[in-house]
């Protein structure tokens, strides 16, 4: 039986991007149960389309009309992708179902999902994504994080919050690895101003300008020294290759379950790797189901940057999943349970439930 449970989890502190601010993580679960294995995914869409054109109700949506009847538990991720391919887009509702078939195969075969994937180096490092607030809280945060071991920091930056806040962290902390994420909060016109954003020596500098400009951050890339970082923009495969091929793209976010899954996970890491981009793995603060996910992927040895996904007590004081992941010197192991190695607190869901119910019997 595929089913779902639609969760609201209150987030430790508030999350602050150019986009909004969000206090809670809403997710949709999937799950897949029969009698020998019960799998479990996270759409990573939120309620509001700020981020991407997909939310909470387009992924149930197209869920319900078109992939529930695509979907079976015995195919393979390729053989769901080719069936999904002629429904155009939604990438975030095809990547849910696809995550689920990787926990359920890998399940199969008795291996760990970071195992069953292959090529991985065991263990992922670790990066925090600050949202913003008042330069003294964002100082106060960067300095118990380095304390913490995260190998990166990385803080969101908007329109009259960038030279600021990454001056301030500078002058306090020196030169620690550090990156600006804009979530799209610039335009062609802001050139001069992220030009300035040069004397900061960034790793990168994530999304400045809207996804759908391409073009804009190939010539953005020809005015500054500062690496470009693409997030939202890379929300398939052929929009990687587009990025790539344009020289519009010196490093690549991958959240997999934008870019509709593992499988495109995969193949745009090996393609951005054999243009010499470097790859790492972002995140979506989801719930202890879409982080395992992240970690297991996060652990490839095609990834050559610290990504995004910290442990779940980062967010949540108390998460959907039994099992929750740590860090040590920076670094977390995917589980060694078969698939990604997490069970659900069913008690605890069914008290943050908002909706739920059979998809598929
Ligand atoms: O741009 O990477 C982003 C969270 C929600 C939406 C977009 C983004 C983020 C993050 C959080 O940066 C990363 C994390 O999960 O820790
Ligand atoms: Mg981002």
């Amino acid at each position: 039986m595929l089913s779902y449970s639609k969760v609201s989890l209150p987030l430790v502190r508030k999350f602050k991007t150019s986009f909004g601010t969000q206090l809670t993580r809403d997710a949709i679960i999937f799950m897949y149960q029969d009698g020998e294995i019960e799998a479990f995914s996270e759409a990573v869409t939120d309620d509001d389309p700020f981020y991407s054109y997909e939310d909470n109700s387009t992924v149930m949506y197209i869920v319900r009309k078109y992939l529930a009847d695509i979907f079976t538990p015995e195919m393979e991720p390729e053989k769901f992708n080719e069936k999904a391919s002629k429904i155009r887009g939604h990438n975030m509702a095809k990547g849910a179902l696809e995550m689920l078939l990787w926990d359920i195969n890998s399940k199969r075969e008795g291996k760990p999902l970071y195992r069953f994937i292959g090529k991985s180096r065991g263990y992922a490092e670790v990066g925090i994504s600050i949202g913003m607030s008042s330069i003294d809280d964002e100082i106060e945060t960067v300095a118990q994080s380095l304390k913490m071991g995260y190998r990166r920091i990385k803080v969101k930056i908007e329109k009259g919050f960038d030279v600021q806040i990454l001056s301030a962290i500078r002058e306090k902390f020196g030169n620690i690895p550090l990156s600006a994420d804009a979530n799209q909060a610039y335009s062609r016109e802001d050139f001069d101003t992220l030009k300035e954003i040069d004397k900061f020596n960034l790793l990168y500098l994530e999304q400045p300008l809207p996804l759908e400009d391409i073009r804009g951050h190939a010539l953005l890339r020809k005015k500054i020294e500062t690496p470009i970082c693409l997030d939202e923009s890379i929300i398939s495969t052929e929009a990687a290759v587009n990025a790539i091929e344009s020289e519009a793209v010196d490093v690549i976010n991958i959240k997999p379950g934008r870019v509709g899954g593992f499988h495109n996970s995969i193949d745009i890491m090996e393609k951005a790797r054999g243009n010499g981009i470097d790859v790492w793995i972002g995140g979506m603060l989801e719930t202890g189901v879409g982080r395992s996910y992240n970690i297991s992927l996060a652990s490839s040895s095609l990834v050559t940057m610290a990504g995004d996904t910290s442990p779940n007590s980062r967010y949540f004081n108390e998460d959907i999943t039994n099992e929750t992941f740590t860090m040590q010197d920076g670094i977390i192991k995917p589980f060694e349970r078969a698939g990604i190695g997490v069970s659900i607190n069913l008690k605890f869901l069914k008290k943050m439930e908002k909706e739920g119910g059979r998809i598929i019997d």
